[in-house]
């Protein structure tokens, strides 16, 4: 097991930004990054554009076993559907083991040097209400225990290497979907949407909250997304839009005013936008000061969009991802229709030039909102389609981001 050398540490107030505002960073040696003269690769935040380039950390801190299954046995859960259910066959402390191994390996400090080198300038990482282990009730839920210092240490490497970082709650209280490993657990039904659930989430935000503008770590966490994917049935969701979201809005910013963070240094607060089928983030916010919206946007599971390469490349192009504003496109891949997937006209191996072009004609059109984020870095499925670095192993993706406007492809 990894030893951290990893020390919370007190140091004011760090700020909070979006990509394209102004802000110095400064690597591990005191350089500034986005001066010319230190780095001549480097710039702030795209300029001209301002969009954000991301990828997610996906199963690094929410486990989702079909994203890596060998990682998911080596951990002794194998067959189990979730992180809870590993954790309550393991057993605590054996989990806990087991757990930390994976993220100190799953994601190492090379992997932001190599991110940066793609030319992304933004991670999200999706994260558990359980790394605030006090928030869990012991008695009948099983998550692992001691995820905060490594995310610690990924949010410090982020930072060193000048990425811009959104924290997710991916997993919420009660589970937000049911059946669904990316919540953390495999629960019958959604249980989220009730007052001491939102309660437990609101508890979580203001710690985060805190934790971002006090320890130096976070000092690049620019935005804290409230709930990923609730159900998509806007006769359930009443509550989650007229209780949970403005009270997240007014817990967050209580706990930075008891902190003084000034108005220009808070965090950014990511709903998913009207898009998802949740309802309209915004129609019981008084406040929308520092608001963002996610869209995720798999068009392999869009049933209106009939399944040829030309219609998948023009489909991309003119895809209207518009809604609330502004809105990142925060989780996208290259996967196509199960049943279509491994054919020949869409094989991965012989297929490169048209996955080339349907990954220039989703970021272009992503950066008319304010860019996007690939869901994932990694994966363990030998299908580049899912991941981001084998993507560009493949030439797939290019690492100098802004020619795929050359191609010509919308
Ligand atoms: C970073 O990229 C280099 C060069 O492609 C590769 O050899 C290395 O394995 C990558 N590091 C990680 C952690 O994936
Ligand atoms: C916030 O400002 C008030 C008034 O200046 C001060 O008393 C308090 O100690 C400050 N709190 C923090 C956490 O800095
Ligand atoms: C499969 C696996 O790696 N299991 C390990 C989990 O952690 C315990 C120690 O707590 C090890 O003994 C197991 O080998």
């Amino acid at each position: 097991m990894k030893t951290l050398g990893v020390i919370a540490t007190l140091c004011g107030l760090s700020a909070a930004w979006m990509p394209g505002v102004h802000k110095d960073i400064y690597s591990k040696e005191g350089k500034n990054l986005f001066e010319k003269s230190v780095s001549s690769t480097r710039k702030r935040y795209l300029p001209g554009s301002g969009k954000i380039r991301g990828v997610n950390l996906g199963s690094l801190f929410v486990f989702e076993p079909w994203i890596a299954e060998t990682t998911w046995s080596s951990m002794g859960c194998g067959n189990q559907n979730s992180e809870f259910d590993c954790v309550n066959s393991e057993g605590q402390d054996t989990a806990n083991t087991n757990f930390s191994d994976h993220w100190g390996s799953w994601i190492v400090e090379e992997d932001f040097a190599n991110m940066t080198s793609y030319g992304l300038n933004t991670i999200r990482i999706p994260v558990g209400y359980w790394i605030r282990e006090d928030l869990v009730y012991t008695d009948s839920e099983h998550f692992p225990q001691g995820a905060l210092s490594y995310l610690e240490q990924v949010c410090g490497w982020a930072s060193d290497h000048g990425l811009y970082i959104i924290i997710d709650l991916h997993g919420a209280p009660g589970a937000q979907v049911s059946q669904n490993a990316d919540t953390g657990q495999f629960a019958d039904t959604p249980g989220f949407y009730v007052d001491y659930q939102f309660e437990r989430a609101l508890q979580f935000l203001e710690w985060m909250t805190t934790n971002i503008h006090s320890n130096d770590n976070f000092r690049n966490v620019g935005m804290l997304e409230i709930a990923n994917e609730p159900v998509q049935d806007s006769t359930q969701v009443g509550d989650l839009l007229s209780s949970y979201y403005p009270n997240a809005f007014s817990r967050i910013r209580a706990a930075e005013s008891a902190l003084n963070v000034t108005e220009n240094n808070e965090l950014h607060i990511e709903m998913m936008n009207n898009l998802w089928g949740s309802g309209d983030p915004t129609q019981y916010l008084t406040d929308n000061y520092f608001a963002a919206y996610d869209d995720h946007r798999y068009i392999k599971w869009d049933s209106s969009v009939a399944v040829s390469q030309d219609n998948y490349i023009s489909t991309s192009c003119n895809d209207d991802r518009g809604g609330n504003t502004p809105t990142i496109v925060s989780e996208w891949s290259l996967s196509v229709p199960d049943d279509v997937q491994w054919n020949s006209d869409w094989d991965p191996s012989t297929n490169q030039e048209f996955y080339k072009k349907w990954f220039a004609a989703q970021v272009m059109t992503y950066e008319k909102q304010d860019g996007w984020v690939f869901w994932t870095w990694k994966s363990e499925l030998g299908d580049y389609r899912w991941s981001y670095q084998d993507a560009v192993t493949a030439g797939v993706i290019p690492t100098d981001l802004d020619t795929v406007y050359d191609l010509g492809v919308c």
